[in-house]
Formats: C-alpha cells, sequence, structure tokens
C-alpha cells in the first residue's frame, strides 16, 4: 500500500487535523481510527506514490497507491500514482491508484493516476468506492491504467452511497483488462446501491486497448442495476473503431444523457443499453428518450476536434497537468458554445473553471467535454478586433 488512511482499531488514533505534503516514497503506513467517519479535514498534497506492486499472498487488496476511509472531508491534490498493484492476486477485490471509501465530503482534484495495474480486479487510476458521500473527483487525468478510469463502486456492506460528482477529468487508453473503460459503475444493493451521481464535462478517450466503453456499468446482478438517478451531461467519448460509447446493460430508474459528444473514428456510435446496440445517436435517442431535453434532440455524433487524441502521455508533474494539451478543443471544433448551461437548465453548481484552468464559461456559452477553450476566444477576440 502506498498511502492509506483508514478506520479500524482503538480511539487513540482519530486525526482531527491530517497533513501529508510532499510525501515521495514506494511505502508508507499511516495510523488508524477508530469508528467511522472519525478523521476530519484531511489534507492529501504534492505526493508521488509508485511501485507498490503488491502482495501475492494477501487475501485482501494490496498495492495501492492512496486509499483514505474513515474520513469526513478531506482534499488529495496534486498527487501522481503510478505502477502500483501488479502483484495484487487477491480475488476480493483490487488496488486503485487514488481512492476512498465510507467517506463523505472528499474533493480529489489536480492528481495524475497511470499505469496502476493489477493481477486480479480492479487497477484502477481513481475511485469513490462504498459509502462515499457528496465527493468529488475533478481536474484529474487518468491513463493507461488496468482499471477504469474513474470508478464509482458500491460494495457489500458499504453505507450509504450517493450525492458524488465526477467532472472536467480526462481518461486516455484506460480499462485495458476487466470490461471496463473510462467512466464505471459498479454496485451491489447495498444501502440502495449509487444514487444521484453527476457526470459532466469530462473529456474520455477509449483507445484500441480499453476492453470497456466510454461510459458503463458493470452489473453485480444479471437481472436488475443498483446504479440510480445518474445524470450525464456535456462530456465528450471519442473511441477507437469498434468500442461502445456507451454501456449500460440494464439501465435502472433515472439515467439522463443530455449533451454528449459522441464520435467513434470513421463509424458510427455503437451504444449498448439494456441489451440492445444501438448503432446511431438518433436510434438511441428515438428508442429510449436519452439525449432528448423538453421533447427536443440534444447530444452530438461528430468530430469533437480534439488537439490529439490518444497523445496525452505521461505528464509527471500534477503541477503542469495544463501542459498536456492534446485534448484541448482546436479553434474551429464544434463543441465550443455547445455545452448546456447546466446552471440554469438544472440549478447545478459546475464550478469556476475546466481542467485547464479557465474560467467557465469563455465565449458565448459552455463548451463540451473538459476544455472550455480559451483558444476560440482569443481568436474571437483577434477577429473582433480586425473586424
Ligand atoms: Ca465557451
Amino acid at each position: 500500500m502506498g498511502l492509506q488512511l483508514r478506520w479500524a482499531r482503538g480511539p487513540e488514533s482519530e486525526f482531527r487535523w491530517f497533513w501529508c505534503d510532499g510525501l515521495n516514497r514506494r511505502y508508507g503506513h499511516f495510523p488508524s481510527a477508530h469508528g467511522r467517519r472519525s478523521h476530519k479535514n484531511v489534507y492529501i498534497g504534492n505526493c508521488k506514490v509508485f511501485d507498490n506492486r503488491g502482495i501475492p499472498e494477501k487475501k485482501g487488496h494490496s498495492g495501492t497507491g492512496i486509499v483514505i476511509s474513515g474520513v469526513d472531508g478531506a482534499v488529495i491534490e496534486y498527487c501522481e500514482a503510478f505502477n502500483n498493484g501488479e502483484l495484487n492476486r487477491s480475488t476480493a477485490g483490487g488496488p486503485i491508484g487514488i481512492w476512498a471509501w465510507e467517506s463523505s465530503n472528499v474533493v480529489i482534484q489536480f492528481c495524475e493516476s497511470h499505469h496502476n495495474k493489477t493481477g486480479t480486479l480492479d487497477g484502477g487510476g481513481f475511485d469513490l468506492d462504498g459509502g462515499c458521500v457528496n465527493s468529488t473527483l475533478q481536474y484529474n487525468y487518468s491513463h493507461d491504467n488496468y482499471g477504469a478510469g474513474y470508478g464509482l463502486y458500491q460494495f457489500k456492506g458499504a453505507s450509504a452511497f450517493k450525492d458524488n460528482i465526477v467532472r472536467y477529468n480526462i481518461s486516455e487508453n484506460d480499462g485495458q483488462i476487466g470490461g471496463y473503460g473510462a467512466i464505471y459503475f459498479r454496485s451491489t444493493r447495498s444501502h440502495g446501491g449509487i444514487q444521484n451521481t453527476r457526470v459532466y464535462n469530462n473529456t474520455l478517450h477509449v483507445s484500441a486497448k480499453t476492453t470497456g466503453a466510454g461510459i458503463g456499468e458493470i452489473s453485480d446482478e444479471p437481472s436488475i442495476s443498483h446504479v440510480h438517478n445518474s445524470e450525464i451531461y456535456n462530456n465528450i467519448i471519442v473511441t477507437a473503431p469498434g468500442k461502445h460509447v456507451v454501456d449500460i446493460p440494464r439501465p435502472a430508474a433515472g439515467w439522463s444523457f443530455k449533451g454528449d459528444c459522441y464520435w467513434t473514428a470513421g463509424e458510427h456510435p455503437e451504444i449498448k443499453w439494456n441489451g440492445i446496440v444501438y448503432s446511431s445517436l438518433s436510434g438511441w435517442r428515438s428508442a429510449t428518450g436519452q439525449e432528448t431535453l423538453k421533447g427536443a434532440p440534444v447530444g452530438f455524433h461528430m468530430e469533437p476536434r480534439l488537439a490529439k487524441v490518444g497523445g496525452g502521455a505521461t505528464i509527471g508533474d500534477p503541477a503542469k497537468l495544463q501542459s498536456m494539451t492534446a485534448y484541448m478543443l482546436l479553434a474551429d471544433s464544434p463543441m465550443i458554445d455547445s455545452g448546456l448551461d447546466l446552471r440554469s437548465l438544472f440549478g447545478i453548481e459546475i464550478g469556476e473553471r475546466d481542467f485547464y484552468g479557465a474560467q467557465v464559461p469563455q465565449l458565448s456559452g459552455y463548451d463540451v467535454g473538459a476544455c472550455e477553450s480559451e483558444i476560440a476566444h482569443n481568436r474571437h477576440a483577434e477577429n473582433t478586433t480586425k473586424n
């Protein structure tokens, strides 16, 4: 385990303030607290956690980068987790680059999680796991992980899991094993499953190596889903040929896709939904009512015009994530100003900035995806000046 903060035995070790800044190591252990969510005000920043390969003989999962649990109020930021987990052999669960469970009010942001692995399950980039409430994954870069880029997982016996947000993140080439893709849900029925998740303005690249879809669910029970009220807005999903943009095997109540951009290079985007594969956005829309707003069609099947799809590579310094320009919108991108105004439509407080640090919105409206184009803003300013 790289960096672990959790609840367990003994009341003597509850944190009221926990501060970890600038850790750069392979191994570390942090004391436990007694009782659920007894840690308060946790800060973990500027840490590199890598090469925690895991313990093959351990029954439980091993080989995680950073994990917290039993926390109410935490920020994890500017951390890099990479090359962890490869020796995990647990069949009960797997490691993740950076994650939280049984926690409330957690923000994980400005982190890069990449090349994490597993010998069995998971091996993803980021994860809000069992019992997470009111927590946010934002402004992160996940790439080249075995498991999902961003996971939302509710395991058996976990507390209520609800009101979480995944926004303005980027995923590239995640989900290399296990049927995972960029953003994935997986839920038992524990405490009502996964409820009220908002996933918006992410840019997701499903590569030829990805085994799953852009946004998907892996069912724990074949006949029923426990993922409820999932709002999926203003995301860009770009896939390699033959990959699915969306895969929801058994949609439970409250799935709402609106204003998303779907693009599969050279082909029609394929959406797997309730056992049917739709080979066009319009076909899925008319059959299910997804990608409609007040009866009118929304969402896009068009090339979003990203700078260099698949070219994100490793940054290696979370303070410089904005230098990873591969997922910026080109100045002629049709996604500029094409996003839904989530504030006015749904009362969603979307935050102040995009992945790259630009204030949102620019120009005359919100953009689709994790980049709010400043280039277009500048071009527009130049053109206005010229005119
Ligand atoms: Ca804009």
